[in-house]
């Protein structure tokens, strides 16, 4: 296999400051003319190389002349130039629907659009195809009136008109010099949702959002997001829109979330469509979430992109943070950092735990769309914001504002960005760099000692970073730790908050003054993306789930309070759990706190996260402990769950933080009901599913029901299916609350669900909600039989073929053999050694399965 390694780096041959194109655009043969001004860079006789993936050049011209001394080196076009600077032209003919890799220019339901980063563009023209050779656009197309009646490309429109045969064009021009994966353009017979932005100094932008004419009233959530994302950035970071239209496509086949193109974001449709009807609160939160995150890219990657995508969370990471601040501004901070952390662990620690562990600056990889992986997005976020947290808000700002405005209009380096942090910050971050070169999450062991008689209490601080693949030995890194101690009698807090930096292996910290025995709160607000182990006992913990006052802090003493209850068990086949039992109680009568923070913290943590706590997983023995302690909570509180069930119940539908709060208690309310065992509680779920006026409480007793056996169950399954079945994205919903569920039959039902006529694996949200959710259900996927391991690995053979992209991004949990019994590991092998013995398997799957074989 190729590779590609960052120490390889050099600077483009040739540039292209203008780029013209002229698409005659047809589903079946779509010709592409592309015009480039070629210039030299810098003194050598190198030929212009243009990359191409599947073209075939029909024509080579050089400044308007029929040019011979060119050739094909495998997949690239190389012209022999005799000067500093020429026009070349070029001309390939491409199938867009034949175009299953949804990479470069593909048919969605009848609309033509494109995706090209990282390297889709070389599937449409032969260009230099690397973030950094910035162009300026021209964009001609011409198609068919009547199917494809809106043609949109990146920039503002320029001139449109007819063209006789019942076809007709448009020109779309965009000032702005931009790497090739930043370009689009789509085709089809779409619909606006419109809104007017005026700018902070004045100027008006088009805003448009286009669905299939059906789809328009689901638009109004991510105008709406749109619009506040675009003042919030302003507001936040001083970041103004500058072109006059600004537009987002919605389509249904999308290998990803959605994607950042120049002043035309193309959409995955479940990112833009909701109504209370069809989505939840998640995928609310969602859509505002993305439609943000693609916007606030218009500068921190589009207007300063990335040299090479060894620097790919120079965007990524930090537009990653910026979105995350922008939600947390729309509602709860402290709920907001939750789930990201929660999302953090879930997706980043075992990553960082597995064979594909690697850098948030990579060093290497085969094929670059294996690389859009949880450690440079959020991973990538945490270090932006351990930057932050260093800096404080003044200096961070000032930071910022030093980047956007040295490398705007340039293709930059997390170098780069790390130096503006700290000649604005006025801090040394040379040990900080190790961030973005060592692999592992890093591992803390906090002991408080007291002594008593002296007041004086001491912390030690000891950290090591893991062995990850390619990387043996590690040096420490730089982590911020905010730190406070409470006392245990009184509660007072003992002193202010401390911000420790962790440099070296292990350090003592002494507080002076300590009269009583001290309680640890440490890494509070999750200042750094570190597992800390602690020696504080139960009660210590419980005191801190109740008394905290950093709301993170809080919900992590309680998760702890939990984990080390269910590692106990599982470890030992029982535990005792009054302490958590008594914990819950607390949390749920202080009324003091919001439902939303309550339903966080009163959650257990998944299956996954505590097999992520033992040195080998047994799933079965984890569901177990898990389910017993959700038992013991569901009985214990009754009472209380009932009442907060109570008390949440009669809300209507509104999409506020307090509303999705209640939303979210309920059906956390509902879900220990049934772990009680309570004789009522299918029909109380069927009641909820039947009686919701939203998604959310509808899938919320779904999901409810479909882990039991009860004939609530079997009709609430139907009745969802028949009512949902022409809405793809609810359908997705079906597929993976099924996926997801607790059934012991969950392997055998889920093979039923491939064979099922909606079930196709060309869609990758339709791939991802049965592939994807199964996968991650931990006792499911790692059956006994192996029967769950030949699934996925049966599902994802047949998809490569399809989409080699998406395959490989569903590969990662086959690879974690490691983590289970050898009799496990042996069948998680053989399947992996089965896929990379497919003829003709990608380089995608090839990279991800060799690596985790290793
Ligand atoms: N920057 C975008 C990445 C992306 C992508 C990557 C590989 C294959 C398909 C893709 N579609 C979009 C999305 C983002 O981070 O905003
Ligand atoms: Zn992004």
């Amino acid at each position: 296999p190729s590779v590609t390694r960052r120490e390889d780096y050099l600077v483009p041959d040739w540039m292209v400051p203008e780029t013209s194109l002229d698409f005659a655009l047809d589903p079946a043969a779509t010709t592409v003319e592309a015009t480039l001004s070629v210039e030299r860079n810098g003194e050598h006789d190198r030929p212009l190389r243009l990359d191409g993936d599947g073209l075939t050049p029909e024509l080579v011209r050089v400044d308007g002349e029929d040019w011979s001394n060119w050739c094909m080196d495998g997949p690239t076009l190389v012209i022999e130039l005799p000067g500093a600077s020429h026009t070349v032209e070029t001309r390939v003919t491409i199938c867009p629907e034949r175009n299953t890799q949804l990479m470069g220019l593909y048919s969605s339901g009848g609309i033509l659009c494109t995706q090209c980063e990282a390297e889709g563009f070389r599937r449409i023209t032969f260009f230099p195809d690397r973030p950094d050779v910035l162009s300026r656009y021209k964009v001609r197309m011409t198609a068919d009136k009547a199917r494809y009646p809106i043609l949109l490309a990146n920039g503002d429109p320029v001139a449109s008109g007819d063209a006789g045969d019942g076809r007709h064009w448009a020109e779309w021009g965009d000032p702005f010099p931009k790497p090739s994966y930043l370009f689009a353009l789509v085709a089809g017979d779409l619909a606006a949702n419109r809104a007017t932005f005026t700018t902070q100094s004045g100027r008006d932008v088009q805003l448009a959002i286009w669905v299939r004419e059906k789809d328009l009233p689901r638009t109004d959530h991510a105008l709406h997001a749109l619009k506040t994302a675009m003042a919030w950035d302003e507001a936040t970071y001083g970041r103004e829109y500058d072109l006059d239209v600004f537009n987002i496509v919605a389509v249904d086949d999308f290998n990803f979330g959605a994607m950042e193109n120049k002043g035309l974001n193309i959409f995955n449709s479940r990112y833009i469509l909701a109504d209370p009807d069809t989505a939840t609160d998640y995928d609310y939160d969602g859509i505002a979430g993305v439609v943000a995150h693609e916007y606030f890219h218009n500068w921190s990657g589009n207007r300063i992109t990335c040299r090479d995508w060894f620097q790919l969370s120079l965007k990524e990471g930090f537009t990653v943070f910026r979105d995350q601040s922008f939600s947390a501004d729309q509602g709860s901070h402290a709920v907001k950092r939750i789930e990201d952390v929660r999302a953090l662990r879930a997706a980043q620690f075992p990553e960082d735990a597995g064979p594909l562990a690697h850098p948030v600056r990579p060093d290497a990889y085969q094929e670059i769309s294996n690389f859009y992986t949880a450690t440079i997005y959020n991973k990538g976020a945490e270090l932006i914001r351990m930057m932050a947290t260093m800096l404080g808000p003044q200096r961070f700002r000032a930071a910022t504002d030093l980047y956007f405005d040295r490398f705007d209009g340039t293709a930059a380096t997390c170098e780069d960005f790390v130096t503006c942090m700290e000649e604005a910050g006025g801090i040394d971050l040379i040990q900080f760099r190790r961030w973005y070169s060592q692999a592992g999450t890093p591992r803390v062991t906090a002991t408080l000692t007291h002594e008593a008689g002296g007041g004086r209490a001491v912390l030690s601080l000891r950290q090591t970073v893991p062995p990850t693949p390619g990387q043996p030995v590690k040096e420490p890194m730089v982590l911020p730790l905010r730190i406070k101690l409470f006392g245990s009698d009184t509660g007072a807090e003992l002193g202010d908050e401390h911000l420790v930096l962790l440099s070296g292996e292990s350090e003592e910290i002494i507080f002076e003054g300590i009269s009583e025995r001290p309680v640890l709160s440490i890494n509070r607000g999750f200042s750094a993306p570190v597992i800390v182990e602690t020696n504080r006992t139960p009660a210590d913990l419980a005191f801190l789930s109740a008394r905290d006052d950093d709301p993170f802090a809080r919900y992590e003493a309680m998760q702890q309070l939990m984990l080390d209850t269910l590692v106990a068990s599982v470890t030992h086949g029982r535990a005792e759990h009054d302490n958590v039992v008594e914990a819950v109680r607390n949390t749920l009568g202080d009324e003091t706190l919001d439902s939303a923070f309550i339903a966080e913290a009163v959650l257990l943590p998944s299956e996954s996260f505590i097999g992520d706590q033992m040195p080998l997983v047994d799933p079965e023995a984890i569901h177990r402990a898990r389910e017993a302690l959700r038992r013991d909570l569901g009985r214990s509180l009754e009472r209380e769950w009932r009442a907060a069930y109570e008390q949440a119940k009669a809300n209507r539908f509104e999409y506020s933080p307090a509303a999705k709060g209640a939303r979210r208690l309920k059906t956390v309310a509902l879900g220990y009901i049934t772990a009680s065992g309570a004789p009522d509680a299918a029909s109380l779920a069927f009641v909820q599913f039947e009686q919701a006026d939203n998604m959310t409480d509808r899938q919320g007793a779904l999901t409810t029901l479909a882990g039991g056996t009860s004939d609530e169950r079997v009709a609430a399954l139907d009745i969802f299916y028949n009512r949902y079945s022409d809405n793809s994205l609810v359908l997705d919903k079906w597929f993976s609350t099924q996926a997801l569920s607790a059934r012991d039959d969950t392997p055998e039902q889920v093979e039923q669900l491939a064979r099922h006529p909606d079930f196709k694996l060309s869609n990758p949200n339709r791939a991802r909600s049965l592939i994807g959710a199964f996968s991650v259900n931990q006792r499911a996927f790692h059956d006994a039989s192996g029967r769950g391991y030949r699934f996925v690995a049966d599902q994802l053979i047949a998809l490569d073929k399809i989409n080699p992209q998406t395959a490989a991004k569903l590969l990662p949990p086959l690879g974690r053999w490691k983590r289970v019994d050898a009799k496990r590991a042996e069948m998680m092998r053989a399947e992996l050694e089965r896929i990379l013995a497919v003829p003709g398997l990608s380089k995608d799957m090839f990279e991800q399965a060799s690596k985790s074989l290793e």
